[in-house]
């Protein structure tokens, strides 16, 4: 009898955001070196954490397949891109890896739409709201550093953006959570 509760399309394409995941991770891992080396321990933490966030959203998906019946396929990560030229740079990049892995999952969701798949569609709510918050952290992440000077940014702003993001949260707030009584 087979117990798989995934499409072979939906497997696989579950499959390929588990690795993403994983080399999304292995991107803020490579980032946070980067940034330590250059001095910026505020930023490399926070860059740090998010390696973290991004390793648990692999196991979710891990997880997931294996609770429908479905094979899990590991296989190897991708390396990441060259290390970034500057801060600003640095933040530029993470934007555009946040939009990418919000596309795909964009894609995966109009899969299980396509297929009536809801349970994969209810699962892959969580990752809409969640790049929804990554990619608002990353935007203002984009907007500290444009006051900070951009590529032009001097060593002292630098430096207390460097603090700020030492103690930075790791979850962004969403418009879906702000009311009048509490903009
Ligand atoms: Fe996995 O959340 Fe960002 O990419």
């Amino acid at each position: 009898m087979n117990t798989n509760r995934l499409s072979p399309a939906i497997e696989a394409a579950l499959n390929e955001q588990m690795t993403r995941e994983a080399s999304a991770s292995q991107i803020y891992l490579a980032y946070g070196s980067w940034a330590d080396a250059n001095g910026y321990g505020g930023i490399s933490n926070f860059l740090f954490r998010h390696a973290h966030e991004e390793r648990n959203h692999m196991m979710k998906i891990l997880e997931y397949i294996l609770k429908r019946g479905g094979k899990v396929t590991i296989t190897a990560i991708p390396a990441p891109p060259s290390d970034p030229t500057s801060v600003n740079n640095c933040f530029e990049k993470v934007f555009q890896h946040e939009v990418d892995n919000t596309t795909s999952i964009y894609k995966i969701v109009k899969l299980s739409h396509d297929q009536e798949d809801w349970a994969t569609w209810n699962f892959m709510q969580w990752f809409v709201k969640e790049q929804t918050e990554e990619e608002n952290l990353a935007i203002s992440l984009l907007d500290k550093i444009k006051i900070a000077g951009g590529e032009n940014a001097k060593d002292e702003a630098l430096y207390s953006l460097d603090r700020d993001l030492e103690t930075t949260p790791d979850d962004a707030r969403l418009a879906q959570d702000v009311t009048t009584d509490n903009p």
